[in-house]
Parts: C-alpha cells; structure tokens; sequence
C-alpha cells in the first residue's frame, strides 16, 4: 500500500495506547531544561539501538514512482522525481533523536537535502506560517515554518553512509532533530506550506502542535 492520497489505516495498538498516555500526560516530569546545559531532554532515556514507529503499515515507494510535492503559499511550487531530488545540493548533518515515548538516540548521521536548502528554491510566501507534512501512509504531521527551517533540519534519503530502510521511512523522511520525532515524517510525499496552523495525525490525538523535547511539549494540554 503506498497510494500518496492514502487514507490512514486503522488505529493499531501503539496508536490506541499512545492516545491514553496523552489523556494521561504520562511521562511529563514537570521539569524544564535547556539544550545547552543538558543533551538528554527531561523525562527521556538513552538507546543504543534504534525502536521503529509506524501507524503498523509500511509503504513500500519504488524510487522510479517516488515523488515529492511542495506548494502551498510558495512562489515555486515543486514536483520532484528521484533524480531531481538528488540532484539537488546534498548536507550531511549528525543529530540526536528524541522520541515522546521516552527514548533518546545519540549521533545519527544523516544524508540529504537541507531544508534550508528547498526553502531556497521554492520561497515561502510571508503570509506563510507553518508546514503540513504528507507522508505515503496517509500520516501528517504540522510544524512552525520556523522550525522547519532549522539548520540541522533535512529532507534525508541516508542514515549512516546507507539508504534509510523502508521501516525507518524511506526513500526519505524529514529530520527536525530539535523536535520530537515524530514531526520528522518518514516516507515523505508532500510538503505544504499554509498560514494557519494545521493539526496532523498526532496532534488530533492530544499531542503538541510544536513538540520542543526540552520544554516536554508532549501533550496539547
Ligand atoms: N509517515 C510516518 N511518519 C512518522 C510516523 C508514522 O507513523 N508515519 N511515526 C512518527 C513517530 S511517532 C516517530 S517516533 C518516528 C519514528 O521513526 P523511526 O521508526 O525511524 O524510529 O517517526 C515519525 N514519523
Ligand atoms: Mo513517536
């Protein structure tokens, strides 16, 4: 199943269990910190190996139909194919990952297109605000322009010198490192940009509109 329109599937368990824990505001420590002064955020805990999240069904996008839109309030809307995605400039960045679920991964190295990079090309509008991610299995996620454009922000298509598998969101998924992780959309489809904020699949479901790891913006209230 990899329709770009898809619908999304119905809630698994995971999706069930983590809507109670936003009803419950589980895991809040009621603590504040600063990425400058602590590198693992309140409330999380280390892994070493790297948990996979998904809504229990993983698309699977052949490069040769793979696309990637972006439009909305952008002066030049873009439609790319495989070839011109990696044809644009290409960023390395190495970032910690920092999941509401509670786990933290140190040092991934990822390969891909700036976010910086795209917004370059295709000019938000002013009237822009914020960003509704699409991904390949119907999920969303929204983020503020602002954060979107983060410099250690990337559209990745690489995780540790090899294409992101089809589990963890390729061909590509974005990487917002300073957010939680699952505003970083894996199997990326469309990218849209719109004046007034827009709720995607969590944050119809009690989650965060931004999602900063050190401020536990984990629930929407
Ligand atoms: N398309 C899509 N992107 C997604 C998700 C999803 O279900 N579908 N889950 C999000 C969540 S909740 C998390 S924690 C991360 C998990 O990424 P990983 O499986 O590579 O660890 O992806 C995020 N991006
Ligand atoms: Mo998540």
């Amino acid at each position: 199943m990899s329709d770009p329109d898809s619908p999304v599937p119905p809630d698994s368990k995971l999706t069930t269990t983590k809507q109670s824990w936003a009803r419950q505001q589980k895991f809040l420590t009621g603590r504040h910190a600063r990425p400058d002064t602590e590198r693992l955020p309140p409330g999380q805990h280390l892994v070493r190996d790297w948990p996979v999240l998904d809504l229990g069904l993983q698309p699977e996008v052949a490069l040769d139909r793979w696309t990637l839109d972006v439009d909305g309030l952008v002066a030049q809307p873009l439609h790319l194919r495989w070839d011109h995605f990696k044809a644009l400039p290409q960023s390395r960045e190495v970032s910690d990952i920092h999941c509401v679920t509670t786990w933290s991964r140190y040092d991934n190295r990822w390969d891909g297109v700036r976010t910086q990079d795209l917004l370059d090309i295709v000019q938000p509008r002013p009237e822009a605000g914020f960003v509704v991610l699409h991904s390949f299995d119907g999920y969303t996620t929204n983020l503020p322009l602002a954060d979107f454009a983060a410099s250690d922000a990337l559209i990745a298509h690489s995780w540790e010198d090899a294409p992101i598998t089809r589990a963890h969101g390729g061909p590509a998924r974005l990487v917002v490192p300073h957010l939680y992780f699952w505003k970083s959309a894996k199997w990326l489809n469309r990218i849209t940009f719109v004046a007034a904020d827009e709720l995607g699949f969590w944050e119809v479901r009690g989650y965060h509109e931004r999602g900063d790891p050190w401020k536990e913006e984990r629930y929407s209230d």
